[in-house]
């Protein structure tokens, strides 16, 4: 009998050095310190990663004020050269870049390459296409770029959060330093390989890698013109109140606790899969992730019944074996935060459930979990997880799931599952949620503006609104 075995992505693809520097000014340079990132399935150190100090940081942003000036005097026409040359780069080098991603976050290649990789060149393709109508495009009558814009990102989606920050800031006219996560720094320091191969100026991106200090330090500079930040709550207010009063633009994208609510009329396997994808897909590291299930309390039993028999099909492992749905949470911190929640909602008397499955010995893992008998007042129904949970809620009538999606702190996104497009048009409009997706979930465009309410931050990314934010 024929056994459909295929052979996990190799990771030979991509070449590692033992040690990477900073990105300043066109070349890597040495740090002042050095720490290591590993993988997260495997616990063995990828490469050693400069720690910028103050003064590195310095370096960057002098660098990235030097190339402002001719950077932002280019006609827009040829800025987009260089972001096509870029989006075309990316898509040469997708499978390597897919593959450094999945090594350095623990995400399943699957996700890394159809989902990560093809919307990072998507941001950079939709950009570059902006670049030369700025001055038509009802941003005023000379929309000008702000300067240097100093960049935070997380570790979910290392890649596609830099292209979400660098395309738009470049369409727009200005340069960039940016930080990404310390547990997930290669990708930014493989993309700046991919700006010297565009022949990108140098000076106009600059990556300095390095912990919460250094993305402090950065944010507060005052030679940044534009803050721009996706990451946890707690900092978010940080950077907002160390911004205040500067007079520099910002933009927030934190957390998330959205709401998916299926109706009684909704198809349920199609929301099962919609339930899956929203909770389950990379880990359950998604601010928008779907960490919610509303579900209209006729339909529960059944709805319930076919989501386990659908999570016990779900294979946990292998980050580079293409038949994995979910892979290794990204840290150690990031899984003690996981347990620490869920342990805290079975002792707060929600019922837990995990399909039997067996996680590997080294590495971070979490088998995909759902707590049903799930209220309102349970921490798992109104903290952020961060990773495979997912906390199940009733309800009766349509107003009852309104007023529940919406008792969150958090305003990010919303699902709605339900087979009246009357209702999916008068629930959405009662959200709160910056989006809200109907019969799907998790989907993304590069022409779509993606941002929250309340504690999700505020400012848009994405579409032409993603550009407002790097233009004064
Ligand atoms: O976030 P941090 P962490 C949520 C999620 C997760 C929790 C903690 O719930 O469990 O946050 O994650 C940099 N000034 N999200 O600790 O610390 C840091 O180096 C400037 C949701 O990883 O916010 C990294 O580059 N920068 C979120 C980035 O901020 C600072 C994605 C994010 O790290 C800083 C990630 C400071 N004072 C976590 N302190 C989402 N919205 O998708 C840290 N950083």
């Amino acid at each position: 009998m024929f056994e459909y075995a295929p052979a996990p992505e190799s990771r030979s693809i991509v070449s590692l050095e033992p040690t990477y520097g900073l990105f300043i000014d066109g070349s890597f340079v040495e740090g002042k310190g050095t720490f290591k990132t590993v993988n997260p399935a495997s616990e063995e150190v990828l490469a050693e990663v400069a720690l910028a100090a103050p003064e590195d940081v310095d370096r960057a942003v002098a660098a990235a004020r030097r190339a402002f000036g001719p950077w932002s005097a280019l006609p827009g026409a040829e800025r987009a050269k260089y972001l096509f040359r870029i989006a075309r780069i990316i898509q040469e080098r997708s499978r390597e870049l897919a593959v450094l991603e999945s090594l350095d976050n623990g995400k399943p290649i699957r996700e890394s390459r159809d989902v990560d990789l093809p919307l990072v060149a998507a941001h950079f393709f939709y950009y570059a296409g902006w670049a030369d109508k700025l001055a038509y495009a009802g941003f005023g009558p000379d929309p000008r770029p702000l300067g240097v814009a100093g960049q935070v990102i997380p570790w979910n989606f290392p890649l596609l959060m830099l292209a979400w920050k660098i395309a738009p800031a470049l369409a727009a006219g200005n340069t960039v330093v940016l930080k990404p996560a310390e547990t997930t720094p290669l990708s930014a320091l493989f993309f700046a390989d991919v700006c010297r191969q565009a022949d990108l100026p140098p000076g106009v991106v600059n990556i300095i890698t390095g912990a919460g200090d250094t993305g402090r330090y950065l944010v507060e500079h005052p030679d940044v013109a534009k803050v721009a930040f996706t990451g946890s709550t707690e900092v978010g207010r940080q950077i907002a109140r160390s911004v205040a009063g500067t007079g520099k633009k910002l933009t927030l994208e934190l957390g998330g606790k959205a709401a998916n609510i299926v109706f009684d009329d909704a198809p349920i396997d199609q929301a099962v899969e919609g339930i899956v994808n929203g909770i389950f897909f990379n880990q359950g590291h998604v601010c928008c992730a779907g960490s919610r299930l509303l579900v209209q309390e006729s339909v529960a039993e059944e709805l319930l019944a076919s989501l386990k028999r659908r999570m016990a099909t779900l294979r946990v492992g292998d980050p580079l074996d293409k038949n994995t749905d979910i892979g290794a949470i990204n840290s150690r911190a990031q899984l003690e935060k996981i347990t620490e929640l869920s342990e805290i909602g079975a002792s707060e008397g929600a019922e837990r459930w995990s399909p039997p499955c067996e996680l590997p010995d080294r590495g971070f893992w979490f088998a995909p979990t759902i707590f049903t008998g799930v209220t309102q007042a349970h921490r798992i129904a109104r903290e952020e997880i961060f990773g495979p949970v997912l906390s199940v809620l009733t309800f009766r009538t349509p107003d009852e799931a309104i007023e529940k999606a919406n008792n969150t702190p958090y305003g990010l996104s919303a699902g709605i599952w339900t087979d009246k497009g009357s209702r999916i048009l008068a629930v959405a409009d009662k959200l709160r949620a910056g989006v809200v997706w109907a019969n799907t979930f998790n989907k993304f465009d590069p022409t779509s503006p993606f941002g929250g309410y309340k504690e999700s931050g505020y400012g848009r990314e994405g579409g032409r609104h993603g550009l407002e934010a790097y233009l004064a």
